[in-house]
């Protein structure tokens, strides 16, 4: 016999979408559920993105979780695009009316999510295993899962998918109905973290014809670093003595830029692809964030669709809940498309400008490739549009 719970919303993954959807619903009075199939030690030391838009870091500070990356994320004005020995910076704050970036880890920000949650008092399970959606054309939808061997049942009103790439929600929406749109890229990222002062103040792109390299950070005493791969590599590829003489060879400048090693601490590799699942909604299921599609991270986009996501769901819902109305919940899926496509868009130009295609025989698209950079290092109209881009679109929410 299944032990049975009721909320109004049930929320599957408790990454940054399904976290964030929690706590901006419990500070409206709305109640749910979490259920999470990882440990939270797992969850909160998961290394990924890095970079948090204006428009995040905004409503982190508006809805009170806010104080530790105020205190801690480090806020940069500006990126770098290097090539052909030549560093160029985009001033990002200058072309965007003072909007910027901050560098805060993603399991801090999820840290910190889990903290608040946990002072509701309000279920946050994790370890759940075997959940399964139910019911989402009917009035009375519901996740069942297994929580320490015991069977449950999660009576909701609505649920939303917030489990990943690789969760279950994207396959609880009817087959005939869904519609995927996907390329997968012909390179990866061998990603680092490494215990070495920053060798820059600011991020670093560089196009390099062995392949891509990008240089962040994530405090001043740690380095975080990417050098594009083959997709079918594997870590052990990958030994730290080859990473670093990759990452000397695509940052190298004729003035003596220097690239500071240290011990790498996590090392991994990230395939890229561009997804879309197409609606994000049906009956009483919504989805939100990878669950419902990855952009390959060079635009840094990914945590911040997430959260975007979450932040129009949530308003959504407190509108249907407290005043009744459906209106904004019917157009969740038409709205966050319209964002969605905009930021998959941003993030295939980037992808495609700074990569080396291992199928550029005759170097025709080497060639286009520079005369895009090109372009955009002497144009400030250019360099506006990566701008606002990359700080993060101002989009409309729900009415
Ligand atoms: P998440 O995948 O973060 O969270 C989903 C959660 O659901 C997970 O905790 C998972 O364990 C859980 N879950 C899955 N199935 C479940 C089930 N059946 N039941 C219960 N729970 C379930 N983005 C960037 O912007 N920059 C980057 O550099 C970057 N690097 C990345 C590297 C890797 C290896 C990956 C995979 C992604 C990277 N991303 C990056 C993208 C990443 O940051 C995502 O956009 C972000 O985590 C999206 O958050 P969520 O939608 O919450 O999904
Ligand atoms: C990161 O710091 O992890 C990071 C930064 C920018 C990107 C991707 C990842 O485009």
């Amino acid at each position: 016999m299944a032990r049975a719970i009721r909320t109004q919303v049930a929320i599957v993954g408790a990454g940054p979408a399904g976290l964030m959807l929690a706590y901006l619903l419990h500070r409206e009075n709305i109640d749910s559920v979490v259920i999470e199939n990882r440990s939270r030690d797992y969850v909160t030391h998961r290394v990924r993105a890095g970079v948090l838009e204006q428009g995040t870091v905004d409503l982190m500070a508006a809805t009170g979780v806010g104080d530790r990356v105020k205190r801690e994320g480090l806020i940069h004005h500006g990126i770098e695009i290097r090539f052909e020995g030549e560093g160029h910076r985009i001033a990002l704050s200058d072309l965007t009316g003072g909007r910027a970036i901050t560098i805060y880890g993603q399991q801090e920000l999820v840290k910190d999510l889990i903290e608040a949650r946990l002072e509701t008092g309000r279920p946050l399970w994790f370890e759940v295993s075997e959940a399964h959606i139910e019911g989402i054309d009917a009035q009375a939808p519901l996740v069942r899962c297994v929580k320490d061997g015991e069977r449950h049942e999660i009576h909701a009103e609505f649920i939303a998918g917030c489990d990943g790439f690789h969760g279950i929600s994207r396959e609880s929406l009817p087959a005939g109905l869904r519609r995927v749109y996907e390329r997968e890229y012909p390179f990866g990222w061998v990603g680092i973290l490494a215990e070495v002062a920053p060798s820059s103040d600011e991020l670093i792109y560089a196009y390099h014809d062995r392949g891509f390299a990008l240089h962040s950070l994530r405090t001043p005493e740690l380095s975080r670093l990417y050098v594009q791969c083959d997709p079918h590599d594997t870590i052990d590829q990958w030994p730290d003595a080859r990473i670093w003489d990759e990452l000397h060879q695509r940052f190298a400048m004729p003035g003596g830029w220097v690239l500071r090693e240290g011990p790498i601490v996590e090392k991994s590799i990230t395939p890229m692809r561009s997804f879309v699942a197409e609606p994000m909604q049906h009956g009483r299921l919504f989805l939100a964030g990878d669950a419902a599609h990855i952009v390959p991270p060079t635009g840094a986009k990914g945590l911040n669709l997430a959260i975007a996501d979450v932040r129009d769901l949530a308003a959504s819902l407190v509108d249907r809940f407290r005043h009744g109305r459906s209106t904004a919940l019917d157009g969740y899926s038409r709205r966050r498309l319209q964002h969605v496509w905009k930021v998959q868009h941003f993030s295939y130009w980037m992808t495609t400008m700074l990569h080396r295609f291992p199928e550029d025989r005759d170097g025709f698209q080497r060639q286009l490739q520079l005369g895009q950079l090109r372009y955009l290092v002497g144009s400030r109209a250019a360099q506006t549009s990566l701008a606002e881009n990359y700080v993060g679109l101002i989009e409309s929410g729900p009415a």
